[in-house]
């Protein structure tokens, strides 16, 4: 898989790119990607790539010069068709399934904006499919971009360890994780299960099949009520 990544701060990206899972995946090269600046796509020697809102307001919009010849620049650079997507908390709120969808994809072209908003036509020229992490406002898309690398990297084939790691995950089947436990076998007074010990493997998938549907009730109750997409 390939991910272009088009931003006005591509430093943002350098930490949560070059550790752990999503260091490995790139290094063993399952997925590849690459951030670009739209700022060097700015018309002038301001490298200006925002200005106020026609009809007043507050804030600074961005334009739609830089973003589009940034993005007519990235789709050239590998000759994979793309999905499109762009960052913004008007989007379609995003979750494990459309993390699993984008996990099929050969290439997804990311685009993130900084200040109060992109210009209209930017999502309307572009013909790009709008995502949001939440019903929150972040300062921009750059952490919202993050959220969907991280969560759609793990699970290209082969990105975790253990094959089967990401199977048993919360959401991954509309619920939540059961209780996991480590060594010891007593901390603080608190005891693993019993179950857990007993080596009868038919009896604890049971048990956390029991267990996960019971924090899902208690816990996320939403999500049983099949109205999450
Ligand atoms: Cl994608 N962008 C911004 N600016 N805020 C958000 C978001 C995206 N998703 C949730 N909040």
């Amino acid at each position: 898989m390939r991910i272009d990544v088009l931003t006005l701060f591509p430093r943002m990206f350098e930490s949560p790119l070059g550790c752990s899972i999503l260091k490995r995946a790139q290094e063993a090269s399952l997925v590849e990607i690459a951030l670009t600046d739209i700022r060097d796509f700015a018309a002038d020697s301001y490298r200006k790539v925002d200005d106020k809102p026609y009809g007043g307001g507050p804030g600074m919009v961005m334009m739609p010069g830089p973003v589009f010849d940034c993005f007519e620049h990235v789709q050239k650079l590998s000759p994979e068709k793309s999905r499109t997507i762009l960052l913004t908390p008007q989007g379609k709120r995003f979750d494990q399934k459309k993390a699993a969808e984008l996990s099929k994809e050969k290439r997804l072209i990311l685009i993130a904006g900084k200040y109060e908003g992109f210009d209209e036509r930017i999502r309307i020229g572009l013909d790009a499919e709008q995502i949001s992490i939440g019903d929150y406002v972040l300062n921009g898309g750059e952490l919202a971009a993050m959220v969907i690398i991280d969560a759609v990297v793990r699970l290209l084939p082969g990105a975790l360890g253990d094959e089967d790691s990401s199977k048993d995950d919360s959401f991954s089947e509309g619920l939540l994780e059961y209780p996991q436990y480590t060594r010891p076998e007593t901390f603080r007074d608190m005891k693993v299960p019993d179950i857990l010990l007993s080596g009868d493997h038919a009896k604890i998938a049971e048990w956390r099949r029991q267990q996960s549907l019971e924090r899902t009730k208690k816990w996320r109750p939403d999500l049983l009520k099949d109205d999450n997409g």
